[in-house]
């Protein structure tokens, strides 16, 4: 489907087909989730878990509705997937339209428009003024591989470096650049070589300056990598799974000179924290952040998988003809969700709806933090903010991480039909990142779960 042949779109508000409220009418999980979670025992391999065992049946603006009737509130959106809401009304349409038309042809045998409109709406919405060109892909660990093996063939330079407490991915090369190995690489190797973890920011932990921090990043990557054989950094801008890291001011401006200076080219692995999940379209652009690459994932396509590779021409044009690609990568109707996405951040103003979250988030949680002492800090941007809980007491001393406390809030807010997600290299930290569809009551009703789940910690 072409642009011009969208459906005229008026900003109304959205036509919700499941009510936007929770209600929990069985056991959680309830009979039918059991039943199903007994099947997919004989057949789903056992080290695909699942955070909260219900099976989800329909799910639209910020609930899912379970097979037993059972209505979650989401707080989770796929882990950051369901950005403008669930079963958005204009990716439904978009995707049923070009399912019509087109469903594949591999754009590398016979190319459509809707890839390359993708790329623009990239060019045009990625930091950084200058030309960009883009590579679309299906996953955000596959949109890392492409971004290092772009920077490599770049610079013709071997080494790639990471932070402590990264997370990028689940592929062979993503996983040796992931912080922790619990879950995510044990037992699962030997992993790919030339991968260099640096130290990072992290405020509340390391209490160091942007600078400071920069310079302990810099310091490290000198004397343990050099410069010269450094063909890439990826940061995350927030960390994702470490725990909503929100770097010092003028840690990542401080690192990507550092790297325009050496012909390192900086990546930022925006696939959690970006299209629109922060109240800016990239989280970079709130710490004045250019980076020479940009990876994009998740919320993209409101749902469909689809991920991309934008930045600088010159970089992005570095391989040869042939050098990228692969069967599914930007398959038509995922980029025409991922217009329809585009097109929804721009006509609803969700930028906003991302900063109206943060501010209903964040007062809340400052709210809580003054009854409840677990609660270390609140951190995050937009529609992606964290607590971090510590153990009774050592706020303000040792900050000693209370991995439990987590576990028992996310269980505990489950049975009332609130799905939370934990995240942290600790797992002491419980995240938000609901859809921008979620409602101030939505977060209110979730905030006051949390706080009887935190009542009922003792
Ligand atoms: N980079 C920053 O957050 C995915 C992982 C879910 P894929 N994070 C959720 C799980 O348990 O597998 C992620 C991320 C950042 C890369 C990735 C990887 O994206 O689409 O899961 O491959």
């Amino acid at each position: 489907m072409t642009d011009s042949q969208m459906p005229a779109q008026t900003a109304a508000a959205p036509v919700y087909t499941v009510p936007q409220e929770r209600k929990i009418v069985t056991a959680v999980p309830g009979p039918k989730s059991q039943e199903l979670q007994a099947r997919r025992a004989n057949v789903v391999s056992a080290g695909v878990s699942s955070a909260l065992p219900v099976f989800i049946e329909r799910a639209n603006g910020a609930i899912l509705v379970d097979v037993d009737g059972n209505r979650f509130l989401d707080f989770g959106a796929g882990i950051g997937v369901t950005t403008i809401g669930h079963t958005e009304e204009r990716v439904v349409a978009a995707a049923a339209a070009q399912l019509q038309d087109v469903i594949h042809t591999l754009f590398t045998v016979t190319p459509y428009e809707e890839y390359v409109r993708v790329a623009e709406l990239l060019a045009e919405h990625t930091p950084g003024n200058w030309a960009k060109k883009s590579v679309l892909v299906n996953s955000g660990a596959e949109a890392v591989e492409n971004g290092v093996k772009i920077a490599r063939k770049h610079t013709g330079r071997r080494a790639v470096a990471v932070l402590d407490h990264a997370y990028h991915g689940r592929t062979n090369l993503t996983m040796a650049m992931n912080y922790k190995a619990m879950p995510y690489g044990a037992g699962f190797g030997p992993f790919a070589g030339d991968v260099y973890h640096a130290p990072g920011s992290y405020p509340y932990r390391d209490g160091l300056s942007g600078a400071d921090a920069a310079a302990r990043t810099i310091g490290y990557l000198e004397k343990v990598v050099g410069a010269a054989d450094l063909a890439c950094l990826v940061v995350e801008p927030i960390q994702g799974e470490g725990g909503f890291m929100v770097p010092a001011e003028g840690f990542l401006p401080t690192l990507q000179a550092w790297c325009t200076e050496h012909g390192v080219v900086m990546i930022a692995d925006e696939i959690q924290s970006g299209m629109a999940r922060t109240g800016r379209y990239f989280a970079s652009e709130h710490f004045g952040w250019e980076p020479d690459l940009v990876l994009s994932a998740k919320g993209i396509a409101g749902g469909l998988p689809l991920a991309a590779v934008t930045g600088r021409a010159e970089i992005m044009d570095a391989s040869h003809p042939g050098g990228l690609g692969g069967t599914f990568g930007g398959n038509p109707v995922a980029c025409a969700a991922a217009i329809a996405v585009f097109e929804a951040i721009e006509e609803n103003d969700l930028l906003a709806e991302g900063r109206r979250i943060e501010a209903t988030l964040m007062s809340g949680l400052e709210r809580l933090q003054q009854r409840y002492d677990t609660i270390g800090d609140i951190r995050g941007k937009g529609a992606m903010i964290a607590i971090e809980l510590v153990e009774p007491g050592t706020r303000d001393t040792s900050k000693r991480p209370n991995p439990e406390a987590v576990a028992s809030l996310v269980a505990y807010a489950a049975q009332q039909g609130v799905l939370f997600l934990s995240a942290g290299t600790y797992g002491n930290v419980l995240r938000f990142l609901p859809s921008l569809a979620m409602s101030d009551e939505l977060i209110e009703d979730g905030l006051r779960v949390l706080d009887d789940g935190l009542a009922a910690l003792g």
